[in-house]
Order: structure tokens, then C-alpha cells, then sequence
């Protein structure tokens, strides 16, 4: 690891009044999927999302549909082609179901176009403003890794459900929520020595700075490697950390994510809860399938990470990882990729003061993955 700044050493390093893209946090997350209603039933049933608002056929479109999931501070939209060709199956086409857009909240979208577009960013599309009676909202759009966008959202002056265009939208029952409260980071997997190149972007087009960086070293296990730069906002709420393959003796996790997906894209989002056990207990119970590691791991965890508040028992039981920085201690748990193919999953975090990534576990996170690898005959 060869920097570690925090989100406070950030606000003080990087002076508010330069900051030429202040991000307010994230304002969604758009998959495309190839069935968007049972994909919202999976994230409404299994994950405990709510039901917030729908575009489809009843509201005009003719071409798609839109669902959007709520839980806390985390917004999910997933859409679906209702015709054949355009955009959306062309994207699924190449990537099956994944992350398209990573949307943006801030207080100017037009300026965010223009100051990120001046400094070479892509224009995904420029400045709009879309209203009802619910008043107006200003998007803009550029590009970032592989098929992936990022979409600046200014709701300011807008009290509708989501965006102009959708409906309220609910089912007749409730979900209980899972206790997950905002996205803590999302991960990019880009290709071959394109790390640098796509933390680059993020410091020059976004004003971002670099947290951490990984290196093979650092993550390298028996078989396989990779590097990872962590990307950071100004006032430290939104973090990309980016991976890049490295070689190893066998087929590096990225490299297995680039050729199923055909490319760069979103690897995972990390949901924060503040009552881990209770998250993943409760995950479980509704078929949310996670990685394990070898009990014995749980031997020696307490002599690396010192003391916790939790019982260990119970984070032996459920497969929590734990690690620990000069902050504070983290607990994390990732689930198996939530798709067909080998290449989005999540991460589920709870910060205990730590501000790092849980370097401390990537050794037993990565044996975890390649024994899925193996499995599925591609490591
Ligand atoms: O976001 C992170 O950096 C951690 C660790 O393929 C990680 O969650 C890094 C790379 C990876 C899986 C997990
Ligand atoms: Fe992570």
C-alpha cells in the first residue's frame, strides 16, 4: 500500500473552492437486464428493496421499461428492451445483464458537463432538462470505462418519485428492508494496463485523487493477480476503486470478468450496513448465495485485527471477514457473481472506523474465488 489518505485528510488537501466537480453522492445505479421485472423481484424479495417508481408501456414508452428499487440511500434501476435492436439489447448483447449507468448527484449538472467534457471527458449526451408537474430535472452524460456511463443528476428543483416521466409505482406487499443503507464504493474491472489510464480519467476529468493503491504484491495468491488503484471525490463520498488484470501462474479474476463481460465494466458495489450479522443473516434466509472461507481462518483472525466489538462466533458462522487499519476495524462479505456469468457480485461492509478496503483478507477473499473459478472451469 503506498498512500493512505482519509476522507478528512481529503476535504483538507483538496480545498472545496477547487473542487470543479462536487459530487453530492450517488444518485443511482442503472443495470440493463434481459427481464426487468423479474430482476426487480429478485431485488425487491431477496435483497429487500422497495418498490419506488416504473416507466414502461403505461406511461408511453414504447421501446422500454424502467423499474426503480429503493433501500436507504440506495437507489437500483433496471430496464429492459421491449423491442428488438437499439442501444439497451445491444448492450446486453455483449455484456448480458450489468451496470450502465452510474448516475451522479449534484447540484449543477450542466456545469459538471462542461467542466468534465473541457478536460476530455466523452459526451454520453449533453445538458437536458425533462419536467412534470412535480417540476424539473437537468441530466447530462458522459462516458467512463468500457460501456459504462456516468450520468449527472440535478434534482433540486424536483419533488416527484424518481425522474420526470415515471410513475409511483408499489406492490401489495411489503418488503423488510435487509438493513443496507448506502453504496460505500463500486468497483471497475478494466483491461490489460488500463488501470492507470482509467485513474487518470478519474483524477484528471473528475478532479478525483488516488486513496490506495495495490499492487500484484500486495494480492497476489498462489495462482493468480491483480492490481488495484482506489479512486477518490473530493469530499470522500464516492469511491471507485479500479482493478486491473496482472499475470500469475493462472487466469486472474479480472481477466475471467473482462472475457464474460466482454470488457470493462462494474465489477462490484459495496452496500454499507451498520448491523452486519443482522444483513447477512437475513440475506441468507432469502437465498443470497456468499463466498466462504476455510474455518481455520477464524483461528488466527482475532491475533491479526486485536479486538472487536462483535462475537466472533457468529461472524464464524456467517463467513464475515474482518481487517483492521490504524482507524479502525472493518467487517465485509462478498456474494457469488449474482448473474450467469462470472462478473457482477457485491460486497456487503460495515465500518467500524477503517477507511481501507480490507486488505488484510484479500488472501483468503481470493482463494474463496478462484475455488469458484476452478469450479467453473476458468481459472
Ligand atoms: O473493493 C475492494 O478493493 C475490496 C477488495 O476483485 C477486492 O472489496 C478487490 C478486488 C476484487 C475483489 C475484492
Ligand atoms: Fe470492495
Amino acid at each position: 500500500m503506498s498512500t493512505h489518505t482519509t476522507p478528512e485528510n481529503l476535504e483538507k488537501i483538496i480545498p472545496q473552492a477547487e473542487d470543479f466537480l462536487p459530487l453530492l453522492g450517488t444518485d443511482y445505479v442503472e443495470l440493463y437486464v434481459g427481464n426487468a421485472k423479474q430482476a426487480a423481484y429478485y431485488y425487491q424479495t431477496a435483497w429487500g428493496f422497495e418498490p419506488i417508481a416504473y416507466a414502461g408501456l403505461e406511461t408511453g414508452l414504447k421501446d422500454r421499461v424502467s423499474y426503480v428499487l429503493q433501500q436507504d440511500r440506495i437507489r437500483l434501476v433496471l430496464t429492459s428492451p421491449l423491442q428488438p435492436d437499439g442501444a439497451i439489447n445491444q448492450h446486453i448483447n455483449a455484456h448480458g445483464d450489468g451496470v450502465k449507468v452510474v448516475a451522479l448527484w449534484v447540484d449543477d449538472a450542466t456545469k459538471s458537463y462542461e467542466e468534465t467534457v473541457k478536460r476530455g471527458a466523452k459526451s454520453y449526451f449533453e445538458p437536458r432538462t425533462d419536467s412534470d408537474q412535480n417540476g424539473k430535472v437537468v441530466t447530462s452524460g458522459i462516458h467512463t470505462y468500457g460501456e459504462t456511463v456516468h450520468i449527472f443528476v440535478e434534482r433540486k428543483n424536483y419533488n416527484g418519485v424518481f425522474l420526470p416521466g415515471y410513475t409511483k409505482w408499489t406492490k401489495p406487499y411489503k418488503t423488510e428492508s435487509t438493513g443496507l443503507k448506502y453504496i460505500d464504493h463500486m468497483v471497475g474491472n478494466v483491461g490489460w494496463n488500463e488501470m492507470n489510464k482509467w485513474c487518470e480519467f478519474y483524477a484528471k476529468v473528475m478532479g478525483f485523487a488516488q486513496l490506495v493503491s495495490f499492487d500484484d504484491k500486495d494480492i497476489s495468491t498462489e495462482y493468480t493477480a491483480l492490481m488495484s488503484k482506489v479512486m477518490s471525490n473530493g469530499n470522500g463520498r464516492i469511491k471507485f476503486p479500479i482493478n486491473e488484470p496482472a499475470e500469475g501462474r493462472k487466469k486472474s479474476q479480472i481477466e475471467e470478468y473482462i472475457d464474460f463481460y466482454n470488457g470493462a465494466g462494474v465489477q462490484h458495489m459495496a452496500l454499507a450496513t451498520d448491523n452486519i450479522i443482522e444483513t447477512v443473516s437475513s440475506l441468507k434466509a432469502r437465498g443470497v448465495d456468499f463466498l466462504t472461507v476455510p474455518s481455520s481462518y477464524y483461528d488466527t483472525v482475532l491475533d491479526r485485527v486485536g479486538e472487536i466489538d462483535e462475537e466472533l462466533e457468529p461472524l464464524k458462522e456467517l463467513g464475515i471477514l474482518i481487517d483492521r487499519d490504524d482507524e479502525g476495524y472493518l467487517l465485509q462479505i462478498f456474494t457469488k457473481p449474482v448473474l450467469d456469468r462470472p462478473t457482477m457480485f457485491f460486497e456487503i461492509i460495515q465500518r467500524k472506523g477503517a477507511q481501507s478496503f480490507g486488505k488484510g483478507n484479500f488472501k483468503a477473499l481470493f482463494e474463496a474465488i478462484e475455488r469458484e473459478q476452478e469450479e467453473r472451469g476458468t481459472l
